[in-house]
């Protein structure tokens, strides 16, 4: 889950920041894990997995099994050569979340932030802000999906320009209902490719399964105008037809003009739905109200 920029500075940031570098680095120092966090780490990894075997999107499933990370908080210096000869995508240490300007930069450098600590035992099935499990098992999978590494860049790129036109909570809504709490369809079923979703025991199933779930088709624009929250479930998500509908959806819009248009725009609640607009369904969804 994420907290909005707003609530980021009155949240208590757990990590470290005080040994960061300029770009907010820490070294992750993999040693100093105990045997009790890895423990955690596994019995978290192992959860999860079976409930994304089912619920998240194939192109996560596979980069889950090609990192193999099931029994140890994984080594980003270990994971980035692998990460480095495929995909020319590198794992950074940051100590939790980072300005929005340098998320962006190293998204723009193909550097991926993923925050090294991890959950405590009481916080195993729900936390607010990012940690290692979240940022890894969520996020880092997808980072192998050349389509979908090429879009996270292009969004980092796109980050200098949405600050520049004081349009970034637009952008930051663009980043939540995809990259967090994006939903793809595969066939005749529904599955998440949202790291939101993939790292959550509970919401992943909820997104994917529930009836009385407002989905939405991805459409960029609806989604730069939609608000969210930062509740358990989310009320609302936006389905993809694939990958590529990403970047190509992406890529051939100016976003200088959405901007213009809509940033002065009350941004519309997040679960509301505008009078005749298309919902998504799945015929094996049944009973998905579409009124
Ligand atoms: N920092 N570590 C970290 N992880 C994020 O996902 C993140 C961040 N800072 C800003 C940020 N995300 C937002 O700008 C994006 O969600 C748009
Ligand atoms: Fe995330």
């Amino acid at each position: 889950m994420r907290k909005p920029a707003s609530a980021r500075s009155s949240v208590a940031l757990r990590g470290d920041y005080a040994h960061a570098d300029a770009a907010w680095c820490v070294p992750q120092d993999w040693n100093t894990y105990s045997p009790e966090l890895h423990d955690r780490w596994q019995r978290l990894y192992a959860r999860q997995r079976l409930l994304a075997e089912r619920h998240a999107a194939s192109a996560v499933v596979a980069g889950l099994e090609r990192l193999g990370c099931a029994d140890a908080i994984p080594d980003f210096a270990r994971i980035n050569e692998v990460l480095d000869s495929e995909t020319a995508w590198q794992l950074v240490s940051v100590p939790g979340f980072i300005p929005d300007e340098v998320f962006f930069a190293h998204l723009a450098a193909r550097r991926f932030p993923v925050t090294r600590w991890l959950r405590d035992e009481h916080e195993i099935d729900y936390l607010v802000e990012p940690d290692v499990f979240h940022d890894f098992f969520g996020h880092v999978p997808l980072l192998l999906d050349p389509g979908f590494g090429d879009f996270l860049q292009a969004y980092g790129q796109a980050g200098e320009r949405a600050i520049a036109m004081d349009a970034l909570p637009m952008l930051a809504r663009l980043y939540w209902y995809t990259v967090e709490f994006g939903l793809i369809q595969e066939g005749e079923a529904l599955k998440a490719y949202g790291a939101g979703l993939v790292s959550s025991a509970g919401e992943l199933v909820h997104a994917t399964t529930a009836a009385d779930v407002l989905r939405l088709p991805f459409d960029p624009v609806r989604v730069m105008r939609t608000d969210y929250s930062i509740d358990a479930f989310q009320r609302c998500y936006f389905v993809i037809s694939g990958i590529d509908q990403l970047v190509d959806g992406l890529s051939a819009l100016d976003f200088g003009p959405v901007y213009e248009m809509w940033r002065e725009v009350p941004p519309i609640p997040a679960g509301e739905r505008i009078p005749g607009e298309p919902v998504w369904s799945a015929p094996d969804l049944k009973g998905q109200s579409d009124a």
